[in-house]
């Protein structure tokens, strides 16, 4: 397919050099823009075979907007807020702004499943990849896991079944983008930052089956009070699984058993001991992802046979190995107080954790109280670390210390846990201004523990 006009990409990160790659294989016109003029054009164009040629421009810092008027649309980056200078002038210049998400949409064909909630994303995903690909031949698993859409949505057919994951970023800038199958799993506080209000940020949430119809299904959280109310205007079929509510109709867990009732039936799916995920929420991705395998007609049975041999996904609750009777657990994912609480709860032993990180403005009070005896000893990096002491204190949680760096933050949990004791990495914070993102932080805290062994 090729796009009428000139497209301006905004962001030179996976998503920017992405969407140029699907631009320059479908012969569209197009540019790049990054506000960071700091950023080197040559090591931009170093990235990718799409802007080697000195024929694409590549603005760095600020564009006119006799420069801005030259385009048809924008396409945004995910971490760019839309009240940011650019997109503003991009809209006064009546350019039409989506997001890479849209742009990816455009050239998609087949069938999509689109993943969204505060939590859970990424295992629920992964593992929805994996039960698809036991029916289907062609499956793609994108998103905001890592992997651009725009790298695969030309690449697909009409017998094609892509699933994504999409934050509330990504949902923004969607216009016609919809999905066969859709999924909310919960809403904590998170982004607020950027959304500012819960309202807004479940607004941007319940987007995923904005065009929806009475033929796509959307699954919901029955526990998840902004989930649950989604139900009352969601225009899919909503499928509920829950972790705490007996349904009529739905997955939910009958003490260990994962059950589903449907048309007055109850029928056992799987014993969550038999499974090698451990914790409630995860319980409740695995119900989420059974629910939108039923949606794309796939039987328990075999839905059962791969979940059972599913592994945690990287950086979430990753057991990162033992020394000297010290065990290590790498939940990087951990990147909000509520994600980071199921990290805690996961622990069986006395803890250390270290925790801290970009301030996304976002209260830590429901963390440090599901702290309930478990953290021996905290230890605070970044931005937010005298915010989260602060939070101690009101709580009367004395045992927290400072470090100026991640490696001082492990030396110290290192060298006072003892045999027995568990060290976690859970920061409750996004990874910003100390590293590139979660993924960086979590492989250090590994390198870091191979060291000791
Ligand atoms: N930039 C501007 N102007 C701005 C802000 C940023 O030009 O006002 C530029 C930066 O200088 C930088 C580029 O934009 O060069 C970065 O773009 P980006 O932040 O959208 O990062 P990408 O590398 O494109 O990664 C994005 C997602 N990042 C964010 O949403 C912040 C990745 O999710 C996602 O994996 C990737 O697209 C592929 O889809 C990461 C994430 O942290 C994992 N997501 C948040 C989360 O999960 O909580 C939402």
């Amino acid at each position: 397919m090729r796009l009428q006009g000139k497209t301006l990409i905004i962001g030179s990160g996976k998503s920017g050099i992405s969407s140029a790659g699907l631009l320059f294989r479908n012969g569209c016109e197009y540019a790049l823009f990054d506000s960071n003029e700091s950023l080197s054009v040559d090591e931009i164009r170093s990235r990718s075979e799409a802007l080697k040629d000195n024929s694409v421009n590549i603005y760095l810092g600020d564009m006119s907007a006799e420069d801005i008027k030259g385009f048809e649309r924008a396409v945004v980056s995910p971490g760019v807020p839309l009240d940011t200078d650019i997109v503003v002038k991009c809209r006064e210049n009546k350019v039409d702004v989506i997001g890479e998400i849209e742009l990816a949409y455009l050239f998609s064909k087949g069938r999509i499943a689109a993943i969204t909630g505060t939590n859970g994303k990424t295992t629920t995903v992964t593992l929805i990849g994996e039960l698809l690909k036991k029916q289907f031949e062609d499956v793609y698993v994108a998103g905001n896991i890592g992997d651009p859409y725009t790298d695969i949505a030309d690449k697909t057919t009409d017998k094609s079944v892509t699933v994504l994951e999409i934050s509330s970023f990504q949902l923004e800038t969607i216009d016609k983008f919809h999905v066969n199958v859709s999924a909310f799993l919960n809403l904590t506080p998170d982004h607020l930052d950027r959304h500012k209000t819960m309202e807004n940020y479940a607004a941007a949430k319940e987007r995923v089956a904005n065009l929806g119809t009475e033929d796509d299904v959307c699954v919901l959280n029955a526990s998840d009070e902004w989930a649950f109310d989604f139900s009352k205007r969601c225009p899919a079929r909503p499928v509920f699984f829950s972790s705490s509510k007996i349904l009529d109709d739905g997955f939910y867990l009958d003490e260990k058993m994962i059950v589903r009732a449907k048309d007055g039936n109850i029928t056992k799916i799987m014993d969550v001991r038999d499974m090698n995920l451990v914790g409630v929420c995860n319980a409740e991705n695995v119900m989420a992802a059974l629910a939108v395998g039923e949606a794309f007609g796939m039987t328990y049975e075999s839905m059962v046979e791969v979940i059972s041999s599913f592994k945690a996904v990287p950086h979430r609750i990753e057991y990162s190995g033992t020394v000297k009777g010290v065990r290590y657990y790498n939940d990087s994912k951990g990147t909000n107080p509520d994600a980071a609480v199921q990290g805690i709860r996961a622990m069986d032993a006395p803890t250390y954790l270290i925790a801290g990180g970009y301030d996304k403005k976002i209260p830590f009070d429901e963390w440090v109280e599901a702290f309930d005896g478990k953290v021996k000893k905290l230890v605070l990096i970044g931005q937010t670390a005298q915010i989260i002491a602060d939070t101690c204190e009101k709580y009367g949680f004395k045992n927290y210390a400072f470090a100026d760096s991640f490696e001082e933050a492990f030396n110290i949990c290192a060298s006072e846990a003892s045999d027995g004791e568990n060290v976690l990495l859970s920061p409750a914070c996004a990874s910003w201004g100390m590293f590139k993102n979660y993924e960086e932080r979590g492989d250090l805290f590994k390198k870091l523990v191979k060291n000791l062994m």
